[in-house]
């Protein structure tokens, strides 16, 4: 067996571990996936403050380095813990019960995790989510669903953001639609702006109906 193939089996045991655990805590748990800079820091935070009076949510959040997105969401308000990993360009199962560890998790309804921004590495690592949730942003390129298949095939749910944005990127959404039906076609779609607010309400709903 090699060595990656071991690990990712470690990985998976874990995983269903930190399903598990999650399950018998009744938390909906979400793991956030894009490329750098489309949106997931704003989107969660959107998201939690935004449901904060149906749904309690905590967050993981993970970086190469710096704990700047923590402390955006830390001042809205929401429990979060940062987890820095140096160069490993993904977040795993032993790094998720860790942090987990440190959330007051019987004070949660929701767990959304922000993984690394890449659509690559976090691909082959299963967390413990019931969800995962893929952004693609109106200003990255239409083609991204058919350039990264792993991580836009895994997705449960796939996400356009920044559509407050989309003339101005000359966004092709026809082309966008068709290569989400292509790469993620069992996926659940949404579209919103975690800016304007616009769009945000249908998937605000879905993740009640989801924790219910
Ligand atoms: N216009 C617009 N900008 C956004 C939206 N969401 C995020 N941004 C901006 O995009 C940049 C990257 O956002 P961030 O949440 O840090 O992305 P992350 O790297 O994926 O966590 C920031 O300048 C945000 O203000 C949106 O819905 N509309
Ligand atoms: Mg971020």
């Amino acid at each position: 067996m090699t060595l990656q193939r071991s690990l990712l089996d470690k990985n998976e045991r874990l995983a269903q571990q930190n399903r598990g655990y999650f399950r018998a805590k009744k938390l909906l748990v979400l793991n956030v996936v894009s490329s750098p800079g489309s949106g997931k820091t704003t989107f969660i935070r959107e998201t939690a403050v935004q449901l904060a009076a149906r749904l309690r949510v905590g967050v993981i959040v993970g970086d190469l380095a710096t704990d700047n997105d923590a402390a955006r969401l830390r001042t809205a308000g929401i429990p979060v813990i940062q987890i820095t990993t140096g160069t490993v360009c993904h977040l795993d199962a032993e790094m998720i019960s860790r942090a987990a560890g440190q959330l007051d998790l019987d004070h949660l309804d929701v767990l959304v995790i922000e993984n690394v921004g890449n659509l690559v590495c976090p691909a082959d690592y299963d967390l413990g989510e019931d969800l995962r949730v893929v952004l693609l942003s109106v200003t990255e390129g239409e083609d991204k669903p058919l350039k990264y298949p792993p991580m836009f095939h895994s997705a449960h749910v796939a996400i356009i953001t920044k559509s407050d944005m989309a003339v101005a990127a000359g966004f092709d959404r026809p082309m966008a639609l068709a290569n989400l039906a292509r790469a993620s076609h069992h996926a659940r779609i949404f579209e919103l702006s975690a800016k304007t607010g616009a769009g945000m309400a249908a998937w605000l709903d879905f993740l009640v109906s989801k924790r219910a």
